[in-house]
């Protein structure tokens, strides 16, 4: 089922589809390598996200800013390889919103517990906004929040579930949006989180 609700924007319901399984094994195999872990703000905040990468490029905040980074700051250690089963899963998402040819290189897991948000953001870390952007949301639904291109103004609220895709690029690639706090539950494929996968070509 595929929705576009704003320009350059898809949500694709249920695209995880018969890749579940495959999917949510190469998951635990990243996030078995690179800890999960909560980073701090350049403000000194610690977000209440918690994070973990695989790819070339890894998404990373500190006192010194945000950036993508080819090794895991914990450890020294490059990120782990991002799975085939996820780069070609983004792959096939994005050509279906109509971005074919993606070839990210950094996918970020990030983890929401109960109570868990992120507040309206831009991302704009990476090298070129004519690259899309696919999550994937695992677990708990979550309610994303889409703003508009300017900082402040309405907000719409879009519920997220299990197994769900969205594609953004072109006019939506620099959209202010965020995450609601979570609502407390659990999924059979999760538990008591939520986890999105972010992926991206950041380089
Ligand atoms: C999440 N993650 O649910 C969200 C989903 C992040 C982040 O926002 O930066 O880790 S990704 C949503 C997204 C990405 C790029 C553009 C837009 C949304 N957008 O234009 O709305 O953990
Ligand atoms: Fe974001």
């Amino acid at each position: 089922r595929r929705e576009d609700f704003a320009p350059g924007a898809v949500l694709l319901r249920g695209g995880l589809a018969d890749q579940q399984e495959a999917v949510l094994a190469a998951v635990r195999a990243v996030t078995a390598q690179t800890a999960f872990r909560r980073m701090q703000t350049p403000g000194g905040q610690s977000m209440s996200v918690a994070t973990s990468s695989c790819g070339a490029l890894g998404w990373v905040t500190d006192r010194k800013g945000y950036r993508y980074v080819a090794a895991d700051p914990q450890t020294g250690i490059p990120w782990p390889v991002m799975p085939g089963v996820l780069h070609g899963f983004a792959r096939a998402m994005a050509e279906m919103a109509g971005y074919p040819g993606f070839d990210p290189d950094s996918c970020l897991i990030n983890r929401y517990a109960a109570g868990v948000k992120m507040g309206l953001h831009q991302d704009r870390d990476e090298a070129d906004f004519t690259q899309p952007i696919v999550s994937l949301s695992l677990g708990i639904p979550a309610v994303f929040l889409w703003g508009g291109l300017a900082r402040t103004g309405p907000v719409r609220r879009i519920t997220l579930s299990h197994g769900d895709v969205v594609v953004w690029g072109g006019p939506s690639r620099l959209v202010f949006h965020g995450i609601a706090p979570l609502k407390p539950g659990t999924h059979p494929a999760t538990g008591e989180v939520r986890i999105n996968l972010t992926f991206r070509r950041a380089g």
